[in-house]
C-alpha cells in the first residue's frame, strides 16, 4: 500500500500561503482590507498584535512581518459579518446545538449581549446594564468557591490582569486557564529546572545558532513565522532537525513568500537536514540516547562532549544524569523510541558538533504522560553543553495562543506565589483576596463532574469543545447554574449555557478600540517575553460591542467587590490601570519599570529573563539536572496488557486550515487532506493487519479502563508516513476520545497526544 503525501512536490509557504491569504479574506467578503491587515500585522509602531501565535515579532521597521495563518486569524475577526438579536431571539440551546461548529462561527462577530432563561428555555438579546446586573445577581447568590474563572489566551494583559482581580476579590481563587491545555509542562518543568518558567531564546538567536532542533512541533502550519526564520537559517548553513512522528510538509519542502524566485518556480527548499520519525510518546527515551551517546563518547574521549566549566560552574546534579544514563540499555531505548540506535546516535553527533544550539517544541512534547519529564531532558542535553544563556543557543517553547504568556505574567492562573498575592493586596489598599487553592482546568472538570462548580465564567475560548471528554464537559456545563461567556464569535460552548446564561460580545485585537473618547491601547508578551503594545485598525463593527478590559472591570463594579479597585477609571483609561499593573509586579518580574513610558516611546520592551543571562533562580541558585525514570504504567502500556497488539496510540492535531476549535475549512493542503476532516491517518501495516483499506470507513474507541464509553464512527482511514502502532487525528472532531481521567504526571495536562485506541471497520 503506498502512503499519500498530498499534493507532492508543491512546497509548504510559498504560493500556496498567499492564495491563502487572499482567500480567507475573500470568503468575509472583505478583499481589501487584506493589504491594510498585512501593512500593519505584528508592526511594532502603530501596528497591532496579530491574534494567532505567539510567535516574536521582528524588531525595528520590517516591510512584512505576517503569515498566511495569521491573516486568516485576522480576516475571521475584521469580517463585516455579524450577528444578534435578530438570530438569537427565541432560540432554544436545542436550535443552536443542531449546528455545525463552522456555521455557528460563521455567523460572524458577536454584536449584542445574550441572555439565556431556563425558565424560558430560550436566549433573547438584552442591554448591557441588564447583562451587568444579571451577573452581579447570580454571583452574589453563589458561593464563590464554587465559581470558575476560565481565561484562554488571546486577551491582552490589561484584561487578564482585570480577570484575576475580580475573581480572587469577588473571593475565587479558581482561574484554569487554555495553558492548562497547552504549555503547563513547559513552564513547570523550566522552572524547576533553570528557575525561569520560560523559554530563554529571543527571534535573533535564530540567526545565530549553528543547529536547531525542532521537537514534537509543527511550525508549517501553527508558526508560519518560525519557518522563514528556519528558512532563512537553513540558507546561512546552519543545520536543522526536526524530531516528529510525521514527516511535516515544512521540514521537506519550504518556501519563503517573500522569495520571488521560488515563488516563480513553485519549489521550494528541504528545510530540515533529517526529520527523525519518533515513535509518539518516545521522545524520553530518545533524549536519554541521545544524552547516553554523548556519555560513551564522552568517556571515551575525555572532555570532548561537555561544557565542563559550565558544568561545574552553573549546575547540579550532573552525577544523578549519568548514573541515570548508564543504567538505560540500548534494546529498550529503541523500542521505546521507534528509532534505531544509529539514528539516536546521529542526533548525538550532530549536537556534539554544532557550537551553538537551540531547541524548540510545542505540543507535541507536551500532551503527554511524561511531558515534565521528556522537557527536563531537553534542558539537560541543552545544559550538557552550555547551550542556554548565549547567543544562538537556548531551550524555546513556542507558545501557543498570542497572549498566553502574558496571561500569566498577569496572574490570571490558579497557581500564582504569595509575593503576587502580597502585593495585589499592597497596589489597592483594604483589598483582601482569596488565598485558597485554585482548581486548575482539570480540577475544574472534576468540579462540573461531582456538581462542586456550579458556575463558569470564560474569558473567551471554547471550554466545552477544547477539554478532554468535550461531550461530558457541555453536558456538566448545562446543569451549572450560571455561566458567561466574553466572546468575539458564537461557538459551541456558548450553546450550552447553564440555568442563567450570559454571552457577552467584545471587541478583538484588530478593533478600534475607543474608551470615553480617547484610543486605548492594549500590550501583549509573545514567547521571547517581550511586552508590546498594540493597536486596532479598524472600526468595531457595532457599537454594543465592549472591550475585554471594560466588560471585565464594569462586571466587578455592578457586583460591587473591592471598592477601593477603581474599576470604572480603569475601564476608560488603560494607562491608569498598567500604573497599578507596574506596581503589582515590583519584585515579581524585572522589566515592568516605567510600563507605559516604554510603551509609548519603544512600542516594546523586554522583560528580564534570569535563565537566558545564566541567572538560576532555583533553591540552590544552580541549574539543574533533573532525571525520571521510563515508566511501564502509561495508559497505552496499560491498555497493551488488556487489549494487546490492538492498541494504537492517538495523537489530536491541528490541521492547516484552523485556529484550534475555530475549523476554517474541511482541507489540510501540506497532508493532501481535501473535504474532510474526519479522518484518522495510520501506517499501512497496521491497516493490513486490521483488513483495512486506505479509504475504508472506520470507528475509533478509547481504551481506558475507568468505565466510561468513548468511541467516534465513520471517520476515514488513510495510509500515511507515521511509524507503526501510531495514529493522527484532527482536534477537535477527535477531541470525545480523550479521557479526562487520564492526565500527565506533575501538571495534570490532558494527554491529547497519547490516547490508547482501537480502530475498527464501521459496520454498515
Ligand atoms: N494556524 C494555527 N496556528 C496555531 C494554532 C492553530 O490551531 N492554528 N494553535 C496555536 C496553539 S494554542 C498552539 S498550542 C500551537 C500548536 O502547535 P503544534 O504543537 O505545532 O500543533 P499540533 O498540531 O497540536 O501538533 C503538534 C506536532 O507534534 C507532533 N507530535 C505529536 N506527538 C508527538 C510526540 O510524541 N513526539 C514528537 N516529537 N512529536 C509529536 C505532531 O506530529 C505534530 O506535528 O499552535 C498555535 N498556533
Ligand atoms: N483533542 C485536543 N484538544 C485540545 C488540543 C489538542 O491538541 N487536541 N489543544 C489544546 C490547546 S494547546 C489549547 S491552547 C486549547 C485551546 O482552547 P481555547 O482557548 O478554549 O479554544 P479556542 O479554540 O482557542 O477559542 C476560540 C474561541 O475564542 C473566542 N475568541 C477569539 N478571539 C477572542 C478575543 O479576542 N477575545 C475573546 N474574549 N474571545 C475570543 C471565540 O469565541 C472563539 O470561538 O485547546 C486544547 N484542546
Ligand atoms: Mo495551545
Amino acid at each position: 500500500m503506498t502512503q499519500d503525501t498530498g499534493r507532492k512536490g508543491k512546497p509548504a509557504g510559498g504560493r500556496g500561503a498567499i492564495k491563502g491569504s487572499v482567500q480567507a479574506f475573500a470568503r468575509q467578503g472583505i478583499p481589501i482590507k487584506l493589504l491594510a491587515s498585512f501593512a500593519r500585522a505584528n508592526k511594532v509602531h502603530g501596528g497591532f498584535d496579530c491574534p494567532g501565535c505567539a510567535f516574536p515579532d521582528k524588531a525595528g521597521k520590517p516591510l512584512l512581518d505576517s503569515c498566511e495563518q495569521g491573516q486568516k486569524a485576522i480576516a475571521w475577526e475584521m469580517t463585516r459579518k455579524a450577528v444578534g438579536g435578530e438570530f438569537f431571539n427565541g432560540k432554544t440551546p436545542a436550535e443552536l446545538q443542531g449546528r455545525g461548529d463552522f456555521d455557528l462561527e460563521f455567523q460572524g462577530r458577536l454584536t449584542t449581549p445574550v441572555l439565556y432563561e431556563k425558565a424560558t428555555g430560550r436566549f433573547r438579546a438584552i442591554d448591557w446594564p441588564e447583562a451587568y446586573a444579571i451577573a452581579a445577581r447570580e454571583l452574589a447568590a453563589l458561593d464563590p468557591g464554587q465559581v470558575a474563572f476560565y481565561a484562554s489566551g488571546r486577551s491582552s494583559n490589561e484584561a487578564a490582569f482585570l480577570w484575576q482581580l475580580a475573581a480572587r476579590a469577588y473571593g475565587s481563587p479558581h482561574l484554569p486557564d487554555s495553558s492548562n491545555f497547552c504549555h503547563e509542562p513547559s513552564g513547570y518543568a523550566l522552572k524547576q529546572s533553570i528557575g525561569t518558567g520560560k523559554g530563554t531564546c529571543s527571534l535573533e538567536d535564530f540567526e545565530k545558532a549553528d543547529l536547531i532542533i525542532v521537537i514534537g512541533q509543527n511550525p508549517a502550519s501553527n508558526h508560519p513565522r518560525m519557518m522563514a526564520a528556519l528558512y532563512e537559517a537553513k540558507k546561512r548553513g546552519a543545520m536543522v532537525l526536526a524530531i516528529n512522528p510525521l514527516r511535516e510538509r515544512g521540514f521537506d519542502n519550504f518556501s519563503d513568500p517573500k522569495n520571488l524566485v521560488e515563488l516563480v518556480r513553485d519549489q521550494g527548499i528541504a528545510v530540515a537536514d533529517a526529520v527523525y520519525q519518533v515513535q509518539i510518546g518516545g521522545d524520553l527515551a530518545l533524549l536519554k540516547g541521545v544524552m547516553k551517546s554523548l556519555l560513551e563518547w564522552e568517556r571515551a574521549v575525555p572532555g570532548t562532549m561537555f561544557d565542563h566549566r559550565f558544568i561545574a560552574e552553573h549546575t547540579e546534579g550532573i552525577d544523578a544524569l549519568f548514573a541515570d544514563l548508564e543504567a538505560c540499555d540500548w534494546p529498550d531505548l529503541v523500542e521505546r523510541s521507534g528509532l534505531s540506535e544509529k539514528k539516536i546516535r546521529d542526533i548525538a553527533y550532530r549536537y556534539a558538533h554544532a557550537p551553538a544550539t537551540m531547541i524548540t517544541w510545542c505540543m507535541g512534547l507536551t500532551h503527554h504522560l511524561e511531558a515534565v519529564a521528556t522537557i527536563q531532558q531537553v534542558t539537560n542535553l541543552a545544559l550538557l553543553r552550555g547551550n542556554i544563556g548565549r547567543p544562538g543557543a537556548g531551550v524555546m517553547p513556542v507558545r501557543g495562543h498570542s497572549n498566553v504568556q502574558g496571561d500569566r505574567t498577569m496572574g490570571a492562573t490558579s497557581t500564582v506565589t504569595a509575593a503576587w498575592l502580597d502585593n495585589l493586596e499592597a497596589t489597592f489598599p483594604g483589598l483582601r483576596i482569596c488565598r485558597d487553592a485554585g482548581r486548575d482546568a482539570a480540577g475544574v472538570i472534576d468540579g462540573l463532574f461531582e456538581g462542586k462548580v456550579s458556575a463558569f465564567l470564560s474569558l473567551g475560548g471554547n471550554f466545552g469543545v477544547a477539554a478532554p471528554d468535550a461531550p461530558r464537559v457541555l453536558a456538566a456545563l448545562e446543569r451549572c447554574k450560571f455561566t458567561l461567556h466574553i466572546a468575539t464569535k458564537l461557538n459551541r460552548t456558548h450553546c450550552h449555557p447553564g440555568e442563567i446564561g450570559l454571552l457577552l460580545p467584545t471587541l478583538g485585537r484588530t478593533d478600534k478600540d475607543l474608551r470615553a473618547g480617547a484610543e486605548q491601547c492594549i500590550s501583549t508578551e509573545d514567547s521571547s517575553s517581550t511586552v508590546r503594545a498594540s493597536r486596532g485598525l479598524q472600526k468595531p463593527i457595532s457599537k454594543a460591542q465592549r472591550s475585554e478590559p471594560a466588560i471585565v472591570a464594569q462586571l466587578a463594579h455592578a457586583l460591587g467587590i473591592a471598592p477601593m479597585v477603581p474599576w470604572l477609571k480603569f475601564a476608560d483609561d488603560y494607562a491608569a490601570l498598567r500604573d497599578r499593573i507596574e506596581q503589582c509586579q515590583s519584585g515579581i518580574t524585572q522589566g515592568f519599570e516605567n510600563y507605559n513610558r516604554k510603551l509609548a516611546d519603544d512600542g516594546r520592551f523586554p522583560l528580564v529573563n534570569h535563565a537566558a543571562q545564566r541567572r538560576w533562580r532555583t533553591a540552590s541558585g544552580k541549574a539543574q539536572f533533573i532525571t525520571h525514570p521510563l515508566r511501564n504504567d502509561s495508559p497505552v502500556a496499560l491498555a497493551k496488557l488488556r487489549h494487546g497488539d490492538d492498541v494504537l496510540t492517538l495523537m489530536t492535531i491541528r490541521a492547516h486550515d484552523q485556529f484550534n476549535t475555530t475549523v476554517y475549512s474541511q482541507d489540510d493542503r501540506y497532508r493532501g487532506v481535501t473535504g474532510n476532516r474526519r479522518v484518522v491517518f495510520l501506517n499501512a501495516d497496521d491497516l493490513a493487519a486490521r483488513g483495512l483499506r486506505d479509504g475504508d470507513r472506520i470507528d475509533v474507541e478509547t481504551l481506558v479502563d475507568d468505565g466510561i464509553t468513548r468511541r467516534v464512527e465513520g471517520f476515514t482511514a488513510r495510509a500515511w508516513n507515521i511509524p507503526p502502532g501510531c495514529a493522527a487525528a484532527y482536534y477537535p472532531e477527535a477531541g470525545g476520545l480523550i479521557a479526562a481521567s487520564t492526565l500527565s504526571s506533575h501538571t495534570r495536562t490532558p494527554l491529547y497526544k497519547e490516547m490508547p485506541v482501537r480502530v475498527s471497520a464501521t459496520t454498515p
